[in-house]
């Protein structure tokens, strides 16, 4: 059954199949093929209204996109929740456990434009729409537990130096130039969401594997008018993994709608993806209790210190109908709010709560933007506000305004006992000033705490990256600079870099003596699980009819199968059965798959073997799962793989199966020897 999102969504709803063309007048039309003429040969006619009105439509198709975080993709859901939170907060969809919220989420790359790719090193976007009984709320979070900046004043400078340099629009959705790392070198507050971005983190295997963190920080306000502060978090039910770099650019042209493609895919397979709902809280009088300011958005709240309070849970169970109408029209702004809920001075917070509405005035042309269906409310809206460009309700009466007599001084608002909004009465004083409170003046501990808390692989890949990334600046003094500035996070990190780099090892020699950890920070121990991981399976005709059941097996537990071959159509077995190739090796690619079983096939020929012979060694060198079964093994004997770790060869053994899937549950084979 439809929630009352879905319901209202279905009023919009329409569907041109097996109708008669009209115009938008309604008017049906004989002809759409040829413009109206004088003479066949002749010129096109003024008068031809039908023209006129589709170019005129076509030619006003483009809206401006995002100024950041361009490129997303949504899905619609709920959200139910395990227990209530009436002590902390009266918001009313965070009460009863019974109760399903209507929700949209739109993931996003931050950087790149609408038509970049999705695999790029960069924050992802992580944006929900609740629609409740009370209004629409929305938590506008990131899959980053911090930001670059601590306020909103700078944020044009920091998109500014990380967005395309403007003389020549180039690098598109990438950090990897000179004015993102001047910034950085520059503004070392950035220090602690840099570590996060040259982390795993940075390149997701997929939005349903990634974790979404508020950063800023709320307030929960209950019943008694008590008030704590909040942090929101998202837990992925398929825990947080990521590609490897090299993968993540090859996939970039390979495919570069990998993420939305998954999700896609995944809701379309039945297999609707999870995230737990959880909330830090903090007591209003332990506020200053800290080692850090709670209202620094380059802070995170380390997990061990104040547990995440898992509270419910999200599942996306529906794609968009269309892409332009919801996921391109949906407007986001972390001052949607509902009773119980309300902001902190986080400078950060404050300053957003300006921005969202007005970069919405220009993207979706006026005011009336909450009247697009996916922005629109499903509890009525009533108040004095009139006209505007596309408006779409008709107001009843001669009285827009208040007070009024005309009409029983309504729409009238009520106190905050009945449901009405009342901000909470914080106190607040001081003089006026342009300044920054010095309790946001530790740039490095928590980037400290954050490298600290990485496992090995994890701290080789940050080294790569900062390799990579600064590596692409041309200024050498920026990437001294850059090694200096990380020289306070770790020595060993920034002389490491500093080699890859050309420039000399940083003059600060004296490593942070902080060894404080928050291992919730590390993806190593992060849940992991078959479901849904993506298993390519290399087989050729006259493979061991046999494999059947196993691949039956692996798909019980699961696992997504995908055949490759050289050609499209269908492989034969050695006892005739036939399955349907999926991919060949010039439309698929290794790295767009979590493991490969090699099983081959009587019929081979030496391109077959090259081709999977190459397809076999780049999953290698990604640390993938990986099984070699009858003819598949000669692939990897050939080319000394076999006693990989995470490689399972048949051999004629019986555990064959079981120690495939043994691996493939591991992900990544990160202690595999690479050569
Ligand atoms: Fe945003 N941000 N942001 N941001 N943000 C926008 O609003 C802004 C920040 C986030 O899928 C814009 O509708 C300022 C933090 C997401 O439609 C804009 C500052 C976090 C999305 C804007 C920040 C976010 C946006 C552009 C610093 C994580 C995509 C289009 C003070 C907690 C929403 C739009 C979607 C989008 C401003 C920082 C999350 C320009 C001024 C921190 C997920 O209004």
């Amino acid at each position: 059954m439809d929630n009352k999102k879905q319901e209202q969504l279905n009023t919009f709803r329409t569907d041109n199949l097996g109708q008669t063309l009209t115009t938008n007048q309604g008017l049906k039309m004989a002809e759409d093929e040829f413009s109206l003429k004088a003479g066949d040969r002749g010129p096109t006619l003024m008068e031809d209204f039908h023209f006129r009105e589709k170019i005129t439509h076509f030619d006003h198709e483009r809206i401006p996109e995002r100024v950041v975080h361009a490129r997303g993709f949504g899905a619609h859901g709920e959200l139910q929740l395990y227990k209530s939170m009436g002590e902390f907060t009266k918001a009313k969809f965070l009460q009863d456990p019974a109760v399903k919220t209507p929700v949209f989420v739109r993931f996003s790359t931050v950087v790149g434009f609408r038509g970049s790719s999705d695999t790029v090193r960069d924050v992802r976007g992580f944006a929900t729409k609740f629609y409740t009984e009370e209004g629409v709320y929305d938590l506008v979070n990131n899959n980053m537990g911090v930001f670059f900046i601590q306020d909103a004043i700078k944020f044009p400078d920091i998109i500014h130096a990380n967005k395309p340099e403007p003389h020549n629009e180039i690098p598109q959705a990438t950090a990897a130039h000179d004015t993102f790392w001047d910034f950085i070198a520059n503004n070392q507050e950035t220090a602690h969401q840099v570590m996060w971005i040259m982390s795993d983190r940075g390149i997701p295997r997929s939005f349903r594997m990634m974790e979404g963190f508020s950063i800023n920080t709320f307030r929960f306000i209950n019943e008694e008018v008590k008030s704590h502060f909040v942090r929101f978090h998202w837990k992925p039910m398929l825990g947080v993994h990521s590609l490897v770099w090299d993968e993540a650019q090859k996939i970039s042209g390979k495919d570069p709608d990998f993420h939305r493609r998954d999700l896609f895919d995944a809701i379309e397979q039945g297999n609707f993806p999870e995230w737990e709902l959880g909330v830090q809280l903090i007591k209003e009088e332990d506020e200053f209790n800290f080692s850090f300011d709670i209202l620094d958005p380059t802070k995170v709240w380390p997990e061990e210190e104040i547990p995440v309070n898992i509270i419910g849970k999200m599942t996306l169970n529906r794609n968009v109908d269309n892409f332009f109408a919801e996921t391109e029209q949906v407007a986001f702004h972390p001052g949607h709010l509902v009773p119980g809920i309300d902001f902190s001075n986080d400078p950060l917070l404050q300053g957003r709560l300006f921005s969202y509405t007005d970069t919405q005035l220009i993207r979706l042309g006026g005011p009336n933007f909450h009247e697009i269906p996916i922005n629109k409310p499903i509890v009525p809206v009533h108040n004095n506000q009139r006209d505007g460009y596309h408006r779409q309700m008709i107001n009843l009466g001669k009285v827009s305004y208040h007070k009024n007599s005309l009409a029983n001084d309504t729409p009238a608002p009520i106190p905050a006992a009945e449901g009405g909004y009342e901000h909470y009465h914080e106190k607040v004083e001081g003089q006026k000033v342009r300044a920054r409170s010095e309790s946001f003046n530790d740039h490095f501990s928590q980037a400290v705490m954050f490298w600290n808390s990485m496992s090995g692989p994890e701290r080789e890949h940050i080294i790569s990256a900062f390799s990579f990334e600064v590596g692409k600046v041309k200024d050498k003094n920026v990437r001294q600079q850059v090694v200096e500035m990380f020289s306070n996070v770790s020595v060993e990190l920034a002389t490491k870099i500093a080699a890859n780099l050309g420039v000399n090892p940083p003059q600060n020699q004296t490593e942070p003596n902080s060894t404080k950890v928050s291992p919730a920070l590390s993806q190593e121990n992060t849940i992991k699980k078959l479901d849904t991981l993506k298993i390519a399976v290399i087989l050729a005709d006259g493979f061991q009819g046999g494999i059947i059941e196993t691949l039956d097996f692996l798909r019980s537990k699961k696992l997504n199968i995908e055949i490759i071959s050289d050609q499209l159509g269908m492989v034969k077995g050695s006892d005739n059965r036939e399955l349907e190739v999926q991919h060949t090796f010039l439309t698929a690619s290794s790295v767009l798959f979590d493991g490969v079983l090699a099983v081959g096939g009587s019929n081979l020929n030496l391109k077959f073997d090259q081709d999977a012979t190459n397809f076999v060694k780049e999953a290698f060198m990604h640390y993938k799962p990986i099984g070699a079964i009858y003819e598949g093994e000669k692939w990897l004997q050939e080319n000394n793989m076999t006693s990989g770790i995470g490689v399972v060869v048949n051999s004629n053994n019986d555990q064959f199966t079981d120690q495939f899937i043994n691996s493939v549950s591991t992900h990544r084979h990160w202690d595999r020897v690479i050569y």
